[in-house]
C-alpha cells in the first residue's frame, strides 16, 4: 500500500525563519486588523494601505531563509517518493520557504505573496517587487487592478477539491505550527478523524482544535519536525 502522509503547515513553521505568526502575543493580527488588511472589503477601502502591508510581508518573506523544519519536510517528500509513497504538503503560509527548502509539490491553499493577480484579466504572475495601485498589469496593461495573489477572509481557499481528495486517501494527518483558528483549514483534522486517519499535531502551544488530535508533540518546529521525519 503506498503510504500517503498529509501535512498541513501554518505560520509556526516559519516563525523560526523570522516570519511573524498571527495569533501569538506579538502576532501580526495582534498589531494589525485582519478585517482592514486581509479582506476584499479592506482592499477596496484602502488599497494603498493593504499594498503596503503585503509589500512589507513580501520583503520579509524574501529576506527569510528556510529552517530545519522546512528541510525535514523536503526530506520526507523525497523519502516517501523513493518508497513509492507520497507526501501531500498543504500550507496556509504565503511565503516560499517550503519550495526554497527543496519541497517540490506544495499546495498554497491561502495563496502566495510572491505572486500577483490582475483583477481585470485574471493573469497571475510571479511577483517579487513591491506592488502598488499604479502598477500596470504585465498582460493587459491596466492600472489599479493588481493585487497580491493571496486568499483573504471571505474568499475561497485554493485547490480545496485537491486537498479533500488527498485527505481522503492519506494514512496519516500531521499539522505543524497552526493554531487551528481559521477554516476550512482548521477543519481538516476533523475530516481526517472521520476517515479514521491517525492525527498528530506538532506545535509550540496547544491549538484551538487540539482536542481533535490523537497525539501532540509540543516544541519548536525546527526540533519536532526533524525528530518526526528522521
Ligand atoms: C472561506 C492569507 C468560504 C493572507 C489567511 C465571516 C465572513 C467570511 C468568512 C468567515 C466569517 N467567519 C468565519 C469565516 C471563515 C473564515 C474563518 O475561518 N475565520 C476565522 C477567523 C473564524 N475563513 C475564511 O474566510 C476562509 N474562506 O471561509 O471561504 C468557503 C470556505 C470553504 C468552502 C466554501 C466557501 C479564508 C481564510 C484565509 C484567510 N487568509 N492568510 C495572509 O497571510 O495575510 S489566514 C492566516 O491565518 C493564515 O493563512 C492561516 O490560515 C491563519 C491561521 O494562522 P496560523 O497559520 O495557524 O498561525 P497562527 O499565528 O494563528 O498560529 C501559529 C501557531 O504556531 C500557534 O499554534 C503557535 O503555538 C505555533 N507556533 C509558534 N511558534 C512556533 C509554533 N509552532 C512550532 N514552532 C514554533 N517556533
Amino acid at each position: 500500500m503506498t503510504r500517503t502522509v498529509f501535512v498541513l503547515t501554518g505560520a509556526g513553521i516559519s516563525a523560526e525563519s523570522g516570519l511573524g505568526t498571527f495569533r501569538d502575543r506579538d502576532g501580526v493580527w495582534a498589531r494589525f486588523d485582519p478585517m482592514r488588511l486581509a479582506t476584499p472589503e479592506g482592499f477596496a477601502a484602502d488599497p494603498v494601505l493593504v499594498h503596503e502591508f503585503y509589500n512589507h510581508r513580501r520583503r520579509d518573506a524574501r529576506a527569510a531563509a528556510p529552517n530545519p523544519a522546512h528541510a525535514a519536510l523536503a526530506r520526507l517528500e523525497a523519502g516517501l517518493a523513493a518508497r513509492g509513497g507520497r507526501l501531500f504538503l498543504c500550507t496556509q503560509n504565503i511565503d516560499d520557504l517550503h519550495e526554497r527548502a527543496g519541497s517540490r509539490h506544495v499546495v498554497h491553499m491561502h495563496g502566495e505573496v510572491l505572486r500577483a493577480r490582475c483583477t481585470a484579466c485574471g493573469t497571475e504572475t510571479v511577483w517579487h517587487e513591491d506592488l502598488g495601485v499604479e502598477t500596470p498589469c504585465p498582460h493587459c496593461g491596466r492600472r489599479e487592478t493588481m493585487r497580491p495573489d493571496v486568499v483573504w477572509f471571505g474568499e475561497m481557499p485554493k485547490q480545496l477539491d485537491v486537498i479533500d481528495e488527498a485527505l481522503a486517501e492519506a494514512d496519516l494527518f500531521v499539522a505543524v505550527g497552526t493554531s487551528g483558528a481559521v477554516y476550512p483549514a482548521a477543519g481538516n483534522v476533523a475530516q481526517a478523524r472521520a476517515f479514521g486517519i491517525p492525527t498528530l499535531a506538532l506545535t509550540l502551544e496547544a491549538a484551538d482544535n487540539a482536542g481533535l488530535f490523537e497525539a501532540t508533540r509540543l516544541g519548536r518546529a525546527s526540533e519536532t519536525v526533524p525528530a518526526f521525519v528522521d
